[in-house]
């Protein structure tokens, strides 16, 4: 078993291959060290390969606002079989990932490197990921992000590493790498410096009041004899913010009627709707 885990076990990827500055537009945009740093432990690595080598992760990654480690775990592999599952006590179909593994491959990743980072592990039993739990976990500095195949982890991986339980919706998956890249991906969106102008991500669904997003219109105005609405070409931006302000709790009461309106400072309606509506 690997002391720890040694440069080659980490699957490079974009965070530890910082192109010369030359390559980056303008070097100064190069981040001294990332504001916060990914570690994924997973069976099936380079499935994260396209995930970061495109678009917002790709430009992130380059500019060093952001770190993505992978780490194999079948490099923490119990025997020369490099087994990772086995049968499941008390039987039934399918496998179950091995504790000593998942276990020890997540305490060496710990300690490559301070702070050791806030444990995530992707489970269909976990408490449902949402934009508030993305804003908290977006102000740690890192975080190892475990992803589970087979039926699912061993009880004593949970037990003994106590990590958080990330869901990310009730429908079972093959493996926890989708559930990952979810986090990396809602998390990497609030690092500052990662979305183009700071600006769209607190006007994004789910902002700081809840609310969904507002409906978008762009080019062409009349499309199969659908027009822009009147106002959002009226230059009026007051009447603009009013009518995107109301659509958008118009969307959020459609769809959490009674959740959400009380919550809402001066709300137009005031406390949420009477029943009858
Ligand atoms: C899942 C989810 C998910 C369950 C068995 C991986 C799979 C396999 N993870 N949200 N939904 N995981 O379906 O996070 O181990």
């Amino acid at each position: 078993m690997p002391a720890v885990s040694t440069p080659n076990h980490e699957v490079k990827s974009g965070s530890d291959a910082v192109p010369p500055a030359s390559s980056v537009e303008d070097s100064s945009t190069v981040a001294s060290r990332p504001l916060i740093r990914f570690d994924v432990l997973t069976l099936f690595p380079n499935l994260f390969e396209g995930f970061l080598s495109e678009s917002i992760l790709k430009r992130a990654l380059e500019r060093n606002l952001i770190a993505v480690h992978r780490h194999d775990l079948r490099n923490w592999a119990s025997n020369k079989h490099h087994q990772v599952d086995d049968r499941p006590f008390g039987g039934g179909p399918g496998m179950v990932l091995m504790a000593p593994p998942v276990v020890e491959a997540v305490e060496a990743v710990q300690a490559l490197t301070a702070p050791p980072g806030l444990v995530l592990a992707m489970t269909p039993s976990g408490r449902r990921l949402d934009q508030e739990w993305v804003r908290r976990l977006a102000t740690q500095p890192r975080l190892i992000l475990l992803c589970g195949r087979y039926e699912g982890f061993d009880e004593r991986i949970i037990e003994l590493l106590q990590p958080e339980l990330v869901s990310i919706g009730d429908y079972v998956l093959s493996g926890g790498e989708v559930p990952a890249m979810v986090v990396i991906d809602a998390v990497s969106r609030l690092i500052p410096g990662v979305l183009g102008d700071d600006q769209s991500a607190v006007e994004d669904s789910f902002g700081p009041e809840g609310l969904l997003d507002h409906p978008h219109y762009t080019r062409p105005r009349l499309y199969r004899g659908l027009s822009v609405p009147e106002v959002l070409t009226s230059g009026n931006h007051a009447e603009i913010a009013r009518w995107r302000r109301e659509q958008a709790l118009q969307r959020t009461r459609q769809r959490f009627r009674e959740a959400v309106l009380p919550t809402i400072p001066n709300a137009p309606y005031g406390s949420a709707p009477p029943a009858t509506e």
